[in-house]
């Protein structure tokens, strides 16, 4: 089975650091090892990564085409501006779960619309670090009620 692709975005390497009264005291590592504890014990592997630059997040989604079972992206401030992620995911054609740690429905304005969510399967938001767990159980249905056909 190919790997889950975990994909984080802007500031996201901030956490722990970054507004602990939203974002929690979990930092970016220790989610990493949940993603692969939650993974490992429903058969699959992950691909974790991070990056503040919109165009690397686009690269690899278009590499999780081929080289992964499904993608897991918290795309940041990303999911409320970018249409190229949207139209990257689209062209992925991979099963796709959008995760925030915060429930961006309680907070500004401007986070409540989300470009990327029509290109995906579902959107997990408000569970913090647990909420990138749920959306790795959504996908490993998902991945293997495909591969049942
Ligand atoms: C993370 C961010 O960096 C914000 O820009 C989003 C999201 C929410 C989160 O809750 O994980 O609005």
């Amino acid at each position: 089975m190919k790997p889950i692709f975990v994909l984080n975005g802007p500031n996201l390497n901030m956490l722990g650091l970054r507004e602990p009264a939203i974002y929690g005291s979990d930092t970016l590592k220790d989610v990493e090892t949940r993603c692969a504890a939650q993974a490992k014990a429903l058969g699959f592997g992950t691909v974790f990564r991070q990056s503040n630059i919109e165009g690397e997040l686009v690269n690899w989604i278009h590499e999780a085409r081929t080289a992964s079972s499904g993608i897991a992206i918290n795309a940041g401030a990303y999911t409320h501006t970018s249409v190229a992620l949207h139209d990257a995911l689209k062209a992925a054609d991979v099963p796709a779960v959008e995760v925030h740690l915060s429930n961006v429905h309680k907070r500004e304005a401007f986070r409540h619309h989300s470009f990327i969510a029509p290109a995906v399967n579902g959107v997990i938001c408000g569970f913090g670090v647990n909420s990138y767990e749920l959306a790795i159980t959504a996908l490993a249905n998902i991945i293997t009620a495909k591969e049942k056909g």
